[in-house]
């Protein structure tokens, strides 16, 4: 195995028999290296433009090499400034607005007591306190260095962004540090930076004078006295290598910011795996020789894997082949894709109904067919990526309201008085499972002249009589405008779909993209969606029998410590920390159930849950064990 080393480099000279500080640096290296290195910091000590020292301590210290941290390099951006005043409002600036700290002007004026510290100063974000040890010197970061700095080379020269990278990234990853400001202390260098986990390394071009002496470090804390120790233990001790430092020296490497990223998801817990499953698609299935039970997947009613589903697709595959040929609108419509609009109409009480080749196409492509720049559109904060993404593509005004919350819209709407535009939500909330308040919402867009859009992707075939959805949930007469639907959830095959007015529908197939350009969904597929809504319209009792389950689980959920509540088969167990999530998935997976825990970006960071997804072909008592086997992980994770 190989060996590491921390290499540390201090000169002074003395001047009236007090050592004065001249140069000093810091790297991490592997034993081959050792000789290389200690000649090149050698080299910087002794031609220094602050002097020459009569003092050169260096040491060598082993390390554990399996106590050294590897943290992915915070990403670069910079802004340009021309003026101290300018470079220091910049600060100011994204302080406030980017990272939300109320006090940012109060902070930044620190710097003007921050001079001639060896370290950094220490700030409570909210009371200002200093609460670094020793004011004097500051606290010193140590133990860290570019991962690659051997593949770099050895140079005795300081290289100002590589090493305030490294302490930067430290930083930023250390406990109960909420970020950090950075000014140089060499007069010459008037470049600084401001850098956070949330928004990377921000250097700021200009924020001092040249020639001007000032600089210095403030670290951004909030805690109380314990994590303070915590905090600097970890700056103090932690032995820290960053990957990915933009290298001066040679060119960059185009694909190292893609591995970068991946290990920085890594580290949050974030990085994804794919589970590949071996048989089944219903209640139980095979992964990796394990048999599990089923608690993540959209199969609502198990029709995914019914066998008149699958009978309907040999049915259509020998009568039209497999591939639909083209675009809808060139050679693709099959009698199949033509019967399933009408029969979506039908049983959505709709005028007519269009195919797209995924729900998330459909919300993509109507969205930003419906709306453009001079629309403004209404949408709940938690509606899902596909709305998100439809939004943006519009380029529209977007204006986001609070979860479900029918009086901050209209405060929105009354507010901007929009001409034009849409008011936009899921029905059901594919990470939280509540419905939305229907009613309100399309009194509201019909006030004030907007279309209302509903996706009801987790609503249709799961709510409502029959699981004919959100306005049969409410019994409401008149439905919104838009209605989006899903072929892949509680009708188990896939696709999606948009119904409402028939001229809604003749306006999307001429000018939706997302329908135009782009094959149409197989014959076999369409063939699979009409037998699944038949079997749907003859079995009304299905949705019923998967709220019923949905009843059992939250009982026993309960019964076992855990709170929990929803209003479809979505059923939300809070967590809160990512890896924590993780964790306990990967454990229930050890137990037998598969569960997804839901991280970052699907929802907010340290919002990470636990989310079953439930079926009307579970039996009570797989929903009981696992309830019980749940709880049970979540309580050994807990301790
Ligand atoms: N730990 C804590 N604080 C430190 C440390 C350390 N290891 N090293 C320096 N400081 C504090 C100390 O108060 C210095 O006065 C101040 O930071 C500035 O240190 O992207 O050169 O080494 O090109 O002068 C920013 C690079 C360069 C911007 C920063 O800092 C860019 C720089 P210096
Ligand atoms: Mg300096």
């Amino acid at each position: 195995m190989k060996r590491f080393f921390s290499l540390k480099m201090r000169a002074s000279r003395n001047v009236d028999g007090e050592p004065h500080h001249i140069s000093g640096a810091e790297k991490i290296i592997q034993e081959e290296d050792a000789s290389d290195f200690a000649t090149a910091l050698i080299d910087r000590a002794l031609h220094h433009a602050k002097g020459q020292p009569d003092f050169i301590n260096l040491k060598f210290e082993l390390l554990d090499e399996r106590g050294i941290l590897r943290l992915p390099a915070l990403a670069v951006t910079t802004v340009q400034t021309h003026t101290p005043a300018e470079g220091l409002a910049q600060m100011v600036e994204i302080l406030r607005g980017k990272m939300g700290i109320a006090n940012a002007e109060q902070i930044v004026a620190l710097f003007q007591q921050c001079g001639n510290m060896r370290g950094a100063a220490i700030v409570d974000v909210d009371s200002l306190a200093r609460l670094e040890p020793d004011r004097q010197r500051g606290v010193r970061v140590t133990y860290m260095d570019d991962a690659d700095s051997s593949s770099k080379g050895p140079t005795n020269a300081k290289n100002h962004f590589r090493e305030a990278i490294v302490l930067g990234t430290k930083v930023a990853y250390a406990p109960h540090l909420l970020g950090e400001l950075c000014i140089s202390d060499d007069p010459d260098y008037v470049t600084g930076y401001i850098a956070s986990r949330e928004i990377g390394y921000c250097r700021i071009t200009c924020l001092k004078e040249k020639g001007s002496p000032i600089g210095g470090r403030i670290f951004l804390f909030r805690g109380n006295a314990e994590d303070l120790q915590e905090t600097i233990a970890f700056l103090e001790k932690q032995p820290v290598l960053v990957t990915g430092v933009p290298g001066s020296s040679f060119r960059q490497d185009r694909w190292k910011r893609l591995q970068t990223e991946l290990d920085a998801m890594e580290v949050d817990g974030l990085r994804r795996k794919l589970l590949v499953q071996d048989a089944s698609a219903d209640s139980r299935v095979q992964v990796g020789g394990q048999e599990l039970l089923m608690l993540a997947s959209n199969n609502y009613l198990g029709l995914a894997g019914d066998e008149r589903l699958a009978n309907a697709a040999s049915a259509a595959a020998a009568k039209w082949g497999v591939g639909s040929t083209g675009s809808r609108l060139v050679s693709g419509t099959q009698r199949e894709q033509d019967c399933l609009e009408r029969e979506l109409a039908l049983f959505k009480h709709a005028e007519d109904a269009v195919l797209f080749n995924s729900g998330y196409v459909a919300n993509l492509a109507t969205i930003s067919t419906l709306c453009g720049r001079d629309d403004v559109i209404f949408s709940d904060e938690l509606n899902h990526a596909s709305i998100i993404d439809g939004c943006r593509l519009a380029r529209s005004r977007i204006v986001i309201y609070r979860h479900n919350d029918m009086d901050d819209l209209e405060r929105k709407l009354q507010a901007i008085r929009p001409v034009r535009g849409l008011v936009v939500s899921d029905a059901v909330f594919s990470m939280d499972g509540d419905i939305v308040r229907l009613p309100r919402l399309l009194e509201l867009a019909r006030h004030y002249g907007l279309f209302s859009m509903i996706d009801e992707a987790h609503a249709t075939g799961v709510i409502g009589l029959g699981g004919h959805g959100t306005v049969s949930h409410f019994g409401l007469e008149e439905g919104p405008d838009i209605t989006v639907g899903t072929l892949s959830k509680a009708l188990g095959g896939e696709g999606g779909f948009v119904c409402g007015r028939g001229m809604l529908c003749e306006y999307l197939r001429n000018r939706a993209r997302g329908f135009i350009f782009t094959t149409a969904m197989s014959p076999v597929t369409a063939a699979v969606a009409r037998a699944a809504l038949r079997i749907l319209q003859e079995s009304p009792e299905l949705p019923r029998r998967l709220l019923d389950n949905v009843k059992v689980f939250v009982d026993a959920l309960r019964e076992n410590g855990i709170q929990t509540a929803t209003q479809s088969a979505i059923v939300p167990i809070p967590i809160g920390d990512e890896r924590q999530a993780a964790q306990i998935a990967t454990e229930l997976r050890a137990h037998g159930i598969f569960l997804s825990a839901i991280r970052y970006p699907t929802v907010a960071r340290g919002q990470a849950r636990l989310r079953a997804a439930l079926m009307a072909t579970h039996t009570c008592e797989d929903l009981r064990n696992a309830a019980q086997t749940i709880a049970a992980v979540i309580g050994e994770q807990h301790n």
